[in-house]
């Protein structure tokens, strides 16, 4: 069976988890303590970022949106698997550029404004504001359809949901009454969920060498 190292809390984490579970793809489960990383993982060598999967042929997937393809790809839910991943050259396209504009821009803005004590060059507000660039264009998109693409969530919801959550978890209460209701009722569609709270955010221990295989999905 696959091993995925992963960190319940990273954002790139909860994606690739989120589309095996969705997609009924099982796998071995090792939750990892990023401060002090099994020698597993480490033994690995190069990349030793969180999640990252080895499948049973001992292929290496060391990105999430590697472990998301793989899921796509493996799973025998095809229709839902087409549904998060058209075959549409131009839905690949907007889905590409949505999930490129989060990690490559996004991130870069939510990362300061989370940490702004780190980076004093500029004020925690200036930092949200560029982060409420991209907030806002996913605010206005979802004022015209339920999902980024449309009627179905795709690859790009589940990519970018968990930032977002992150993002509405600096100032909880200012992101409550902030004007973004189209992106609240979105991200409640995921984060409100059973499938959310009790299998994708499931907490475990650290892994240890030699315990017993935590399978994952637990159960649906
Ligand atoms: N581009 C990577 C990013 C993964 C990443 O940065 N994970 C963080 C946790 S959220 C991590 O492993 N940090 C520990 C480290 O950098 O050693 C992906 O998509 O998987």
């Amino acid at each position: 069976m696959p091993i995925l190292y992963s960190f319940r809390r990273c954002p790139y984490a909860i994606r690739a988890r989120y589309v095996l579970a969705f997609l009924g793809c099982e796998v071995v489960l090792r939750e990892v303590d990023l401060k002090s990383k099994p020698s597993a993982l480490l033994a690995l060598g190069g990349r030793t970022t969180v999640p990252q999967m080895l499948d049973d042929k001992g292929n290496r997937y060391p990105e999430s949106l590697d472990v998301m393809f793989w899921a796509i790809k493996q799973t025998i839910r095809k229709e839902q698997a087409e549904r998060l991943w058209p075959n549409s050259a131009v839905r690949q396209k907007k889905i590409n550029t949505w999930i490129a504009c989060n990690d490559n821009r996004f991130k870069y803005w939510l990362d300061r404004y989370k940490y702004a004590d780190r980076y004093p060059e500029k004020t925690e507000l200036e930092y949200r504001q560029n982060a409420e660039v991209f907030i806002k264009r996913l605010n206005k998109r979802l004022g015209k359809c339920r999902y980024l693409l449309g009627d179905d969530m795709s690859l790009a919801d589940i990519a970018i949901f968990p930032f977002i959550r992150q993002f509405s978890n600096v100032d909880k209460s200012w992101f409550e009454i902030s004007e973004y209701d189209n992106l609240k009722l979105w991200l409640d569609s995921f984060i409100k969920e059973d499938f959310f709270t009790d299998i994708i955010m499931k907490k475990l221990p650290a892994w240890q060498n030699g315990q017993e295989d935590v399978l994952f999905p637990f159960c649906q």
